[in-house]
C-alpha cells in the first residue's frame, strides 16, 4: 500500500501481535505470559525479519527480472549499530509495534535496547559504509555490500580504576542474530599459499595449486530503504574448513593436526582487526582481504553469467566500489580469473578490470597508507605476486613513454617500493586499477590529487580524480535518535516527514522560524530534554550523577594523535586552573561545562592509550574538587558505540573536531551533531570546511593554523624547536602540572608529554592559543540564550548537504553509472 510515498506495510496492530505471539510459541518456544525482555525483542525481531523477507524477495526478483547494471560496495567494516528500530521505521510500522508490544506488557525503548550493536567495524569508514546501504535502498538503487561475517567485533572497551583502556571480546553472536540468513548453499572454495606455475604457451597464463583450500560461505542481512519496498543484500561472508576436518590425518592418528586445519580456516573470519590509520602486514589480516575479495568476486561473476553475455560487457553490468585500500586484491583477482580461468589476453582483461573498479581513499596519512610485504605477499598469494609484478611492468613502460628516462618519477610512481623488505604500495595499485578515484571531502580531495597521487594525475589526467563529500543518513542520524526534534520538524515545515527525511535540503524551511521565540523555545526545551536523556542513561549505566543545567561539550570518536583529543584535555586543565584561580564572584558568572569523551584506543597504540588514561584521571581530580565541580565536569563515558552515539549526539550544544588541518579526511560526527543543532567548534579541515560553507562563518567556532601551514610548523619543531615556555607559556604551565603530579604520578604521562615537546607533529603547541581562545568565544556565545538557539536551529536549517542520499546519488551518476530500479507494487 502507498500512502504519500510511503510503503506501510498493510497490518494493524492485531496482526503484529499475533505474528509475536506467533513467534513466541514456535521460534523461541516460550509463554508470551512469562517471557523477559530479551525475549520480547527477539519476538518482535521475528516478527519484522517475516516483513523484510517479502520485500527482500521482490527486490532481488525485480533486479534478476530486468538485470540492471549494480553496484556492490566492498568493505571490510560495516558498523551497522542496532537494526529493530531502523527496520521499523523503514517499513512504516513503529508506531504500530510500539501499540502492539505495550499491550503486550513490555517497555518499546527497552525492548529495542535488548538488541546489541552489530559493530563490525572501528569508525567513520565503517559507519559510512553502513549509511551508504541505508541510502543505495532508500533510492532503489540497485547495490548490494560484501563484507566479512566477523564472529568478534570492535572490541569491549572497559576502563581500570587506574583510567587503563582494557579490552574484552565482542560476543554479539551470542544471543542468535535474527537479521541474517545462512546461505548453506552459496559457498565457494578459496586458495591460499601453494605454487603458480606460468605455463610457457605464450597465453600469459598459470596453473596455481596446492595450498590451503577454504570453504567460503554467505551470510545475508536485509537493508530495508526508507519508504520503499526495495530492500537491498549485505552479503557477509564466513570462513569454514572445506572438510570438517582433514581425514587423511585424522586415520594417520593427527588428530591435533586435523583440528588445527579446521581452526586455521574458521580464524580468518574470527575477528575485526581494531586498527585504524595504522598497516601494520599481519598475515591474518592479508588472508581476511583475500578471502572476502575472491568471494565476493566469484559470487558477482557467477552473477553475471546468468545473463549469459560475453566478459567484456561485464562494466556494462558491474561497478564495483573499493571502500579504501583494504580491497585492492580484486583487482589482481580479477586479472587472474579473466586470464587464467576465462583465457582473456592481458589487454582485454586490463580493459575489463579498470572499467569495473572504483577507488575511495580515506586518508592522506602517510602512515595509515597500506602496503604489503613482498615476501608475504609471495607466500601467500603466490599467482598475484606475478600479475602484480607484470602490472607493474606495463605500467612503468607506459610511464617511461610519456615521461622519458625519468627515472625517480618511476621509482615513486612503482606499485613496488625498494627496501628491506619490499613492499607492495596498496593506494598505486588501487588507483591505476581503476576507472575513477575519490577523496571523501573537498579538502582531501584535493589533498589526495597534490600529494600522494600527485604523479598519478601528472600520467592520467586530472578528469579520473573527483571528489565525493561524505554523508550520513537522517533516518537514523535525526528521526531515530531524535524523535522529539524530527516531530518538530514535520510539525514546522507542515510536509510528511517521509518528504523531508528523502530530501534533506528541505529543512531550509526551518530558518525563518529562527526569529520565532515561541519556535526556539521549543527547540531548546528538546535540546534539554536529550540532554536529561543522556545524564539518565549515564545514571543508569555508570551511576555517576551528571549536572544537566550546563553546556554540554562533546568529543566522541577514535583516540589518536592525529585528532587531537589531547588538545581538549589539555584545554579542560587549563580551565580548571583558571577556575581555581577566581574568586567565587568570578567564578559565577562563569559559562557552566560538562565536558564528555567517549572513543576506543587501537590496543597496542600506547600514547592513545596513555590519552585516555589522562582524560580519566583528570576527571577523577576535577569532579570532586568543590571548588571547581559546580562549574566544570568531565566524564570519560566507556565503550563508545554506535548505540552509545545515537543518546550523546541530540544532547550536545558543542562539539569538538579539532584535528591537526589537512590530516581528517572528512569526518562525519561533524555533520551529525549539525544535523541536530549542536554547534561545531574545530579546525579547518575535512567536512568541517564544507559546514561552514553552508551554515555560515558565524554559526561555527573556527580556530588553528591552515593546512598549507603545516609543514613549515613542522619543520620549524624538528630544526628550529622553541622551548614551550616561550612558545606558549599557557600551555607549558599545563603540562607542568601534569608532570608535577597533580592527576597523579606524573611520571606515567611523560610519553604522551614527550611527543609534544619533541617534535610535536600534531601541533598542539602551535594551535593550543587560538584554541583557548575559541574556547572562550564558545562561552561567551552560549551566554546569549537566544542567540544560541539561533545559531543551533540555523545550523540544522543548512545541513541538507550532507544527506548520504546526495552522497550516494553522486556515486550512482557519476562513478557507478547506475539508476533506481525500482519494485513494482504489485510483484
Ligand atoms: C588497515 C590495515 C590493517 C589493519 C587496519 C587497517 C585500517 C582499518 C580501518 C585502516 C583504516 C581504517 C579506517 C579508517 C577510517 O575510518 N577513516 C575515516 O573514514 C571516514 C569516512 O570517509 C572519514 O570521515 C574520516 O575522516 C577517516 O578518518
Amino acid at each position: 500500500v502507498w500512502k504519500a510515498g510511503m510503503r506501510t506495510v498493510d497490518k494493524d496492530v492485531s496482526d503484529i501481535t499475533k505474528s509475536f505471539v506467533n513467534h513466541v510459541h514456535t521460534s523461541l518456544a516460550r509463554q508470551p505470559y512469562n517471557l523477559d525482555g530479551l525475549g520480547a525483542y527477539q519476538a518482535a525481531a521475528l516478527s519484522v525479519r517475516d516483513d523484510l523477507l517479502i520485500n527482500w524477495n521482490h527486490t532481488q526478483n525485480t533486479y534478476t527480472r530486468t538485470a540492471p547494471k549494480r553496484a556492490y560496495y566492498l568493505s571490510l567494516e560495516f558498523l551497522m549499530g542496532r537494526t529493530l528500530d531502523n527496520a521499523l521505521l523503514n517499513l512504516g510500522l513503529k508506531d504500530k509495534f510500539k501499540e502492539s508490544v505495550e499491550l503486550l506488557g513490555f517497555n518499546f525503548e527497552d525492548t529495542l535496547e535488548k538488541e546489541r550493536d552489530a559493530a563490525l567495524g572501528n569508525g567513520g569508514l565503517g559507519r559510512l559504509a553502513a549509511c551508504y546501504l541505508d541510502s543505495c535502498a532508500s533510492q532503489e538503487l540497485p547495490v548490494w555490500g560484501y563484507g566479512l561475517r566477523y564472529e568478534y567485533g570492535i572490541f569491549q572497551q572497559l576502563i581500570s580504576s587506574e583510567g587503563d583502556q582494557l579490552e574484552a571480546p565482542d560476543p554479539w553472536l551470542a544471543n542468535q542474530n535474527p537479521w541474517e540468513l545462512p546461505r548453506i548453499d552459496v559457498v565457494y572454495d578459496v586458495r591460499f599459499y601453494g605454487h603458480a606455475e606460468r605455463l610457457e604457451d605464450g597465453t600469459g597464463r598459470a596453473l596455481w595449486h596446492g595450498g590451503q583450500e577454504v570453504l567460503a560461505m554467505a551470510y545475508d542481512v536485509m537493508i530495508p530503504g526508507y519508504g520503499t519496498q526495495s530492500t537491498n543484500n549485505l552479503r557477509l561472508w564466513e570462513s569454514k574448513p572445506k572438510r570438517g576436518f582433514d581425514l587423511n590425518s585424522f586415520n594417520a592418528g593427527n588428530y591435533e593436526g586435523a583440528v588445527a586445519a579446521s581452526n586455521s580456516a574458521q580464524a580468518i573470519t574470527s575477528v575485526l582487526y581494531p586498527n585504524d590509520h595504522t598497516s601494520f602486514g599481519k598475515e591474518l589480516r592479508l588472508k581476511q582481504q583475500y578471502f572476502w575479495t575472491a568471494a565476493s568476486l566469484a559470487d558477482i561473476l557467477r552473477r553475471f553469467k546468468n545473463l549469459d553475455k560475453p566478459m567484456r560487457y561485464l562494466p556494462d553490468y558491474v561497478a564495483i566500489q573499493l571502500n579504501d585500500t583494504h580491497p585492492t586484491l580484486a583487482i589482481p583477482e580479477l586479472m587472474r580469473i579473466l586470464i587464467d580461468e576465462e583465457d582473456l589476453r592481458w589487454d582485454d582483461a586490463w580493459g575489463i578490470v579498470t572499467n569495473v573498479f572504483f577507488y575511495t581513499n580515506h586518508t592522506v596519512l602517510p602512515e595509515a597508507l597500506e602496503k604489503w610485504a613482498v615476501p608475504l605477499m609471495e607466500f601467500v598469494l603466490p599467482r598475484h605476486m606475478q600479475i602484480i609484478y607484470d602490472i607493474n611492468l606495463f605500467f612503468l613502460q607506459a610511464v617511461e613513454r610519456k615521461f622519458p628516462g625519468d627515472r625517480d618519477r618511476l621509482a615513486r610512481m612503482s606499485l613496488i617500493e625498494e627496501g628491506f623488505p619490499k613492499q607492495v604500495r596498496m593506494a598505486h595499485l588501487a588507483c591505476i586499477g581503476s576507472r575513477k578515484v575519490n577523496g571523501v571531502a573537498e579538502l582531501h580531495s584535493e589533498l589526495v590529487r597534490t600529494t600522494i597521487l600527485k604523479d598519478f594525475v601528472d600520467f592520467e589526467g586530472i578528469s579520473k580524480f573527483g571528489n565525493v563529500t561524505n554523508g550520513i543518513t537522517p533516518r537514523r542520524w535525526l528521526d531515530q535518535c531524535n524523535p522529539e526534534l524530527s516531530a518538530l520538524i514535520t510539525k514546522t515545515l507542515k510536509l510528511d516527514k517521509a518528504v523531508w527525511l528523502k530530501d534533506l535540503t528541505k529543512l531550509e524551511g526551518l530558518l525563518p522560524f529562527a526569529e520565532n521565540k515561541a519556535f526556539r523555545a521549543e527547540w531548546a526545551a528538546i535540546k534539554q530534554r536529550n540532554k536529561e536523556r543522556l545524564a539518565h542513561y549515564v545514571q543508569v549505566t555508570l551511576g555517576l550523577i551528571i549536572r544537566t543545567d550546563a553546556m554540554f561539550d562533546v568529543q566522541i570518536k577514535r583516540i589518536h594523535e592525529y585528532k587531537r583529543q589531547t588538545l581538549n584535555i589539555l584545554g579542560v586543565i587549563h580551565r580548571y586552573y583558571a577556575l581555581k584561580n577566581m574568586t567565587p564572584a568570578q567564578r559565577s558568572k562563569i559559562n557552566r561545562r560538562v565536558v564528555f569523551f567517549a572513543g576506543k584506543a587501537a590496543p597496542a597504540y600506547h600514547i592513545a592509550k596513555l590519552t585516555i588514561r589522562l582524560i580519566v584521571n583528570v576527571a577523577r581530580v576535577i569532579n570532586a574538587d568543590p571548588e571547581t565541580k559546580e562549574f566544570l565536569q568531565l566524564y570519560f563515558l566507556p565503550d563508545y558505540s554506535v548505540s552509545l552515539a545515537e543518546v550523546l549526539i541530540p544532547a550536545s550544544d558543542i562539539s569538538q573536531h579539532i584535528s591537526t588541518a589537512g590530516t581528517e579526511a572528512s569526518g562525519t560526527s561533524n555533520m551529525k551533531f549539525c544535523l541536530n543543532g549542536g554547534l561545531l567548534l574545530g579546525t579547518v579541515d575535512g567536512a568541517n570546511i564544507e559546514i561552514a560553507e553552508e551554515v555560515g562563518e558565524d554559526n561555527v567556532f573556527f580556530f588553528g593554523h591552515l593546512t598549507p601551514a603545516v609543514e613549515d610548523l613542522r619543520y620549524k619543531h624538528l630544526y628550529h624547536g622553541i622551548p614551550i615556555d616561550q612558545q606558549c607559556p599557557a600551555l607549558a604551565d599545563v603540562l607542568k602540572k601534569i608532570s608535577g603530579g597533580a592527576f597523579g604520578d606524573g611520571g606515567v604521562y611523560e610519553p604522551l608529554l614527550n611527543t609534544i615537546r619533541q617534535s610535536d607533529y600534531y601541533l598542539i603547541t602551535d594551535d593550543f592559543d587560538s584554541y583557548i581562545a575559541a574556547l572562550e568565544m564558545v562561552d561567551e556565545a552560549y551566554l546569549d540564550k537566544e542567540e544560541w538557539i539561533k545559531k543551533s536551529i540555523r545550523t540544522t536549517a543548512k545541513m541538507g548537504k550532507f544527506s548520504s542520499d546526495r552522497a550516494i546519488n553522486e556515486y550512482a551518476e557519476s562513478y557507478w553509472n547506475i539508476e533506481p530500479c525500482p519494485v513494482p507494487a504489485e510483484p
